[in-house]
């Protein structure tokens, strides 16, 4: 055997191990506002229902920390942002019309990944590496690639400051983490597996 049936073989072989899903997602992250920061998150629905979650973002100051959620919408018309000054004009209500705020079906204050109680949306953060790359591979439970709790049509943003998880002692504290303006952002959309 050879040729195009032994590629195939090889690339089962080599592929990734399928979740009780299958479903790949993937976000490309990007600033149309001047596209320093950048990269791509995958997602993959793992046989026990949590979500890996890996990738790269460049331009992360190396040992920095920065506010990474998933925003409850993939619309963005407008930047992710704070796109220039547009949202530092307006009220957090109107900034959320776009991209919005995390994704919290439960209604329940910003926390962080490890809390019991947070928005399903809440990541905490990702940490600049060397060469200024922050390089991740982690499991979220509250995520999911399917079902109505789907975050697929979703955003996911990484913020200019580092997520406070909620523990900040401030009124934004809960609701935001104090992560401060959007950075890049890019939609969830399905991956060719
Ligand atoms: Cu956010
Ligand atoms: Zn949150």
């Amino acid at each position: 055997m050879g040729g195009v049936a032994q590629k195939m073989t090889d690339t089962v072989k080599n592929a990734p191990v399928l979740g009780s899903s299958g479903v790949h997602a993937v976000a490309v992250l990007t600033d149309p506002s001047n596209g320093q920061v950048y990269g791509h998150v995958d997602f993959v629905e793992a046989n026990d229902g949590t979500v890996i979650v890996s990738g790269e973002i460049k331009n992360i100051p190396d040992k920095q920390k920065r506010g990474f959620h998933i925003h409850e919408f993939g619309d963005t018309t407008n930047g992710c942002t704070s796109a220039g000054n547009y949202h530092r004009f307006l009220s957090m209500e109107f900034a959320c019309l776009y991209v919005g705020a995390h994704y919290n079906p439960d209604n329940n204050e910003h926390a962080g990944p490890q809390d019991q109680l947070r928005h399903v949306g809440d990541l905490g953060n990702i940490v600049g590496g060397s060469g200024n790359v922050a390089k991740f591979n982690f499991k979220d439970s509250l995520i999911k690639l399917t079902g109505s709790r789907s975050i697929i049509g979703r955003s996911v943003v990484v913020h200019e400051k580092e997520d406070d998880l909620g523990r900040g002692n401030t009124a934004d504290s809960k609701k935001t983490g104090n992560a401060g303006g959007r950075m890049a952002c890019g939609v969830i959309g399905f991956k060719k597996s």
